[in-house]
Order: structure tokens, then C-alpha cells, then sequence
């Protein structure tokens, strides 16, 4: 109680000091409590998935270093690990499921035979948590592309083998979001490419762009699932080559009304993610965020409080169309506790929201309207220090998450009491 009066006091304070700028911190704390943030499932699990009980990453030119103890073995114990990592982050959740994720019974199920009833266990608890659900199909860790390719594999039994998996994933996708009643963004992510120089890199992309149109020739209602592509620079093993490169999916979803996929870790290092949002929101229905951090040759670095990541924040705030963009994190990291890994993730992006709600926004467009680009840098540095910390307890508080460091003894915990007892 003497906590929360000195959060309390604090905040009014910074209320205050705010109001002095310009800025209703009240309705920033309102309109971030309104934004989804879409918290990826596989960090819980190193990738891994349901499939069988020995399942694990293979290839896809994506990695999970590190054995920290602990991690979900069974979908009881990835749910009880989101929910745990759920009460310390505040504000709107979702989950990003990907189609190894399933719950296939008894029998093992093939990638292009999963359908909605594999994943109502999920519909069921998603409802229950009020949680909105998205999908992902998942063309890696199995033979068939055991040599890197997809859906623009050479031979056309491989390639109608994965366009049937993508397929029955949309189908999956729309179901889940008919019955949450929020539409499901179905994320299509093909790791297709060559570790060393290729002579022909049209050939893939003719394909990989057949491929697509026959997953999405079904039409879907978008109230129910709405499609994305993800592209990528570089994998690992893939180098010199990747089919999906920004520049065709780009294209491909200019023209053919797509969601395009922005993950933080996929352009070049110096690249801005941000700047990307008001140049591609002019020509495609929409956009999915993977909130990630690339360090060196890594595309999936826990999500932190970094400048790009403010700078994502800003831009989706700033751009006034939360209605078309759909936030979600990426990252995969085993070295450290996997709970933990999810609360600093969603805690970063959380953060980063309220930062740009709290920027002076108006005034700063008029002054850069005016061409006083003198002022805007001043204030846009000034802002930095204002009491933001103060806000950031009260949403955490407003919310019942744990306030300032203390979620760590809450992971503590929970790994003491459940996760060190899984081996
Ligand atoms: C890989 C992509 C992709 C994956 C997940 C598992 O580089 O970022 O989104 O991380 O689909
Ligand atoms: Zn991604």
C-alpha cells in the first residue's frame, strides 16, 4: 500500500510536469493500453515445437544458441510460461503461434495435413485469457527442406508439399480468428536460399512467386486472417542468396493487397526498420512487426530498449495508423531464462509505445512545419529526460504488473518452484 502511494505521488508529479509540455499523460497510458503486442511462442521453447517429443530446429538458416534450463517440453507447460510471462508485462497481448505449435493427438501429422482442430486447445485458451491468436506456417526443421528450399523448390512435389502446408495454415489462421473474434495474422516466412553465389536468381523467385499466388488463390475474409510476407537479407547458409528478399515481397505485396512483415533483424545493420513504415504504409493494406534486435550475423537478439526500437515506437505512433499495423516480437534466445527473455522483450516494446506517446508531438510538428529545425532538435533531446519512469510504474501499476525490477523475483521463482523441476 505505501508503495503504491509512493507510485502514486510520483506520477502526479510527473503528470504535472508533462501537462507543462503539452502532453495528457492519462490519455497516452489509455492509448497504450489499447495496442496489441503480439508475443511470439517459440522463444518459450527453443523453437521446437509439438510435432513429435523429440522435436527440434533444423536448419531454415535461423538458430537458438545457448541451454539455460528450464524450457516448455509440452504445450501445458508453453502456455503456463506465457501466462507467467503475461502478468509482467503490462498491456494488450497476443500470441504468435507457428504451425509445428500444434497439438497433434496421437499420430503424428503431416505439415499439409494440419487442420483448425489441431489448434483448439489453443482457440480454447486463447478465448479464456481473452488473447488474440496469429499463425505462422513452418517451412523449416523437416526434410523436405532439408536443402534449404521451399516453396520455390526446384521439383514440384516439394514445392506443392509446402504451398499445401501454407494453405491449410491460412485456413487454420482464419478459423482462429472467426472464433476470437480478431482477425489472425498468417505470417508466410520461407528461409529459400543459397549459402554461395547463385547463376540464376530468377528462376526461384518465378517460382516462389507461383507458389504464393496458389497458397493465397483461396479468398479469406479479412475480418478472420489477414495474409503477411516476411522477408530477409541474409541466413545462416544463405549468405549470398535469399529468394524472399525485401525487394520482391515488396513487390509482391504492393501487388497482390498483402501485409508486409518488418522484422527489426532482417535488413542491413545500418538499414532503419522505421523509416520504412511511412514509405510502405502508402502502398500496401498494411504492416506486421517483428520486434527484434540483430547483433552481428544474429537476426534474433532479445527485443530491447534500443534507438531503433524507440525509433519503431515513434514511427508506428507518429504514422496514426495503429489500425493497420500489427506489432509482434522475434527473437529466440537459450542462454538466458526464457520467461525472463519474453518480460524483457514485451517490457522493451512496451516502453518504447509510451515514449513516443509522451513526445510533444504537436509541437514539434509545428515547429518543423515553420522550419525551425532548431527547436525540434532541442526538443526531440530535451524529451529524453522528462519523468518518464513515473508514467512507466503507473501503466505497470494500472496494469498489475510488477513495477521496476521486481518481476525478476517473481522469474526467480517461478524457475525455482517450476521450470529447474523440468528435465
Ligand atoms: C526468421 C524469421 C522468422 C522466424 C520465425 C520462427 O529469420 O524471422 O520470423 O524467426 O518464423
Ligand atoms: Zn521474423
Amino acid at each position: 500500500m505505501k508503495r503504491d502511494s509512493r507510485i502514486e505521488r510520483a506520477y502526479a508529479a510527473a503528470r504535472e510536469l508533462y501537462a507543462g509540455q503539452g502532453i495528457d499523460t492519462e490519455a497516452a497510458l489509455k492509448q497504450l493500453a489499447a495496442i496489441p503486442v503480439s508475443f511470439h511462442c517459440w522463444q518459450g521453447d527453443d523453437v521446437c515445437g509439438f510435432e513429435s517429443p523429440d522435436s527440434e530446429l533444423t536448419g531454415g538458416g535461423i538458430q537458438v544458441t545457448g541451454n539455460y534450463p528450464g524450457k516448455a517440453r509440452n504445450v501445458d507447460e508453453l502456455r503456463r510460461d506465457l501466462e507467467t510471462a503475461f502478468a509482467l508485462v503490462p498491456g494488450k497481448h497476443r500470441v504468435n503461434l507457428h504451425a509445428i505449435y500444434l497439438e497433434p493427438g496421437s499420430r503424428r501429422v503431416e505439415r499439409d495435413e494440419i487442420e483448425p482442430r489441431h489448434f483448439a486447445g489453443w482457440r480454447d485458451w486463447a478465448k479464456a485469457r481473452r488473447l488474440g491468436l496469429d499463425f505462422n506456417p513452418s517451412c523449416f526443421s523437416h526434410p523436405k527442406a532439408a536443402d534449404g528450399f521451399t516453396l520455390s523448390h526446384a521439383d514440384r512435389g516439394i514445392r506443392q508439399f509446402w504451398i499445401d502446408h501454407c494453405i491449410a495454415s491460412r485456413r487454420i489462421g482464419a478459423f482462429l480468428g472467426r472464433e476470437l473474434g480478431t482477425p489472425c495474422v498468417t505470417n508466410v516466412w520461407v528461409p529459400d536460399g543459397y549459402k554461395d553465389t547463385p547463376v540464376d536468381r530468377l528462376a526461384p523467385r518465378r517460382r516462389l512467386r507461383e507458389s504464393l499466388d496458389a497458397v493465397f488463390a483461396e479468398e479469406l475474409d479479412p475480418a478472420h486472417n489477414l495474409d503477411a510476407l516476411e522477408c530477409k537479407l541474409f541466413g545462416i547458409g544463405s549468405e549470398c542468396y535469399v529468394v524472399g528478399s525485401h525487394e520482391f515481397y515488396l513487390g509482391y505485396a504492393v501487388a497482390n493487397r498483402k501485409l508486409l512483415c518488418l522484422d527489426a533483424g532482417h535488413f542491413h545493420p545500418t538499414e532503419s526498420v522505421a523509416d520504412k513504415i511511412s514509405a510502405i504504409l502508402e502502398w500496401v493494406p498494411g504492416l506486421l512487426f517483428h520486434v527484434s534486435r540483430g547483433v552481428r550475423w544474429d537476426s534474433d537478439h532479445v527485443t530491447t530498449l534500443s534507438e531503433e526500437t524507440c525509433a519503431i515506437g515513434e514511427e508506428i505512433i507518429r504514422s496514426g495508423q495503429l489500425d493497420r499495423i500489427h506489432i509482434g516480437l522475434d527473437f529466440f534466445d537459450g542462454s538466458i531464462n526464457r520467461v525472463a527473455a519474453w518480460t524483457i522483450g514485451g517490457r522493451s516494446m512496451q516502453k518504447a509505445l509510451l515514449l513516443a506517446l509522451l513526445q510533444p508531438i504537436d509541437r514539434l510538428r509545428r515547429v518543423e512545419a515553420a522550419g525551425d529545425l532548431t527547436s525540434r532538435l532541442a526538443l526531440l533531446e530535451e524529451s529524453k529526460t522528462m519523468p518518464f519512469s513515473a508514467v512507466w510504474d503507473r501503466h505497470c501499476q494500472l496494469h498489475g504488473s510488477a513495477v521496476g525490477a521486481a518481476w525478476i523475483d517473481t522469474v526467480k521463482a517461478y524457475e525455482k518452484k517450476v521450470q529447474s523441476k523440468r528435465k
